[in-house]
């Protein structure tokens, strides 16, 4: 659809404040386009269509606790490689990245800027390995609800998964 603007817009042979309006509408109607595309999950969200996230789920903080913690799983069968840099979480005031190493005989947690999931590849957020720690969350959440889970991208898109409470 968008194709065939363009190519409307550039057959185009008109000239003076002809050919200006047909320019600033061609213009405007491919912004338009864009929204439209955007909105209804084709063109530029294309570049997502092979990517899933699977299991997603959240164990809900301890009574007297406020942290939550997420897990799910990445698969990335597109072409490109795909780069979190952030999260959110339903219920949380904030969320991050974690990765827990071993180090000196010693399991360790630490935040991480990003985590990049190769093209063809997957990524799994699990215990004892990448996670994301989801931190002040609302009280008295119902155990059967579920948490939207935001992962942006650096490329500007937005990937979401609705994560089940697990125990
Ligand atoms: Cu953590």
């Amino acid at each position: 659809m968008k194709e065939g603007m363009m190519s409307y817009c550039r057959h185009s042979l008109l000239t003076g404040w002809k050919a200006g309006l047909v320019m600033i509408l061609c213009s405007f109607l491919s912004v338009f386009v864009d929204a439209a595309e955007l909105a209804s999950g084709s063109g530029k969200a294309q570049v997502l269509e092979n990517v899933h996230i699977e299991e997603a789920r959240i164990r809900l903080p301890l009574p007297g606790q406020s942290t939550a913690v997420v897990y799910l799983t990445l698969l990335n069968l597109s072409s490109q490689e795909l780069v979190i840099k952030g999260v959110k979480v339903e219920g949380a005031q904030f969320a991050e990245l974690h990765q827990h190493l071993h180090r000196d005989g010693m399991m360790q947690m630490r935040a991480v800027p990003q985590v990049d999931v190769s093209a063809g590849g997957a990524l799994e957020f699990k215990p004892g390995g990448y996670h994301i720690m989801a931190f002040r969350m609302q009280p008295g959440a119902a155990e059967d609800a579920t948490y939207q889970v935001s992962l942006m991208l650096t490329s500007g898109l937005t990937l979401t998964a609705q994560a089940t409470v697990i125990r």
